[in-house]
């Protein structure tokens, strides 16, 4: 019973958990340490602590062997889509899914769509978790060849989702 899950190495990640758009106006004073603004963005950074470390990994992965794809999250004219929203990687490339526009965003794989074994929790974010800041990523790397749909979950219904091909 050989773990089809262990030949589909993904890295989800996510970035930017100090671009929170509520802390950027308040005045940094280490006397404001215990209000309550900053209180929700410890538990924010707390709740992504696992994510943020994987995202550490996901930069080395990125750097080492320089193959990632950018997607844009909103088009640069302020639709609900992905753009690209139909392409191809190679097996092992990693696609970086950056806000751009309209968000909150989030990216959420079709477990009916999706080559078999590969297991797409590991793969999405949660329906409920959004990308909030301007620039934000979620980073993945599929390894298994074949499609994959994915969709917005805010915005499907309004046509927000994408195809990969692995190759
Ligand atoms: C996506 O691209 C593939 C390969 O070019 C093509 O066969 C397919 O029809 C496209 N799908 C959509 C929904 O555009
Ligand atoms: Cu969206």
């Amino acid at each position: 019973m050989a773990s089809v899950a262990s030949a589909a190495v993904v890295v989800p990640s996510f970035t930017g958990l100090k671009a929170s758009p509520g802390a950027k106006t308040v005045p940094v004073s280490p006397k404001l340490a215990t209000a309550p603004i900053p209180r929700l963005t410890v538990r924010a950074s707390l709740k992504d602590f696992g994510a943020a470390v994987v995202a550490t990994a996901a930069t080395a992965l990125i750097a080492s062997n320089a193959l990632a794809i950018d997607v844009k999250l909103g088009t640069d004219v302020g639709e609900l889509a992905f753009e690209p929203s139909n392409f191809t990687i190679n097996a092992g490339e990693t696609i970086v899914f950056k806000n751009n526009a309209a968000f909150p965003h989030n990216i959420v794989f079709d477990e009916d769509e999706v080559p078999g074994g590969v297991d797409v929790s590991k793969i999405s974010m949660s329906e409920e978790a959004l990308l909030n800041a301007p620039g934000e990523t979620f980073s993945v790397t599929l390894t298994e060849k074949g499609t994959y749909s994915f969709y917005c979950s805010p915005h499907q219904g309004a046509g927000m989702v994408g195809k990969v091909t692995v190759n």
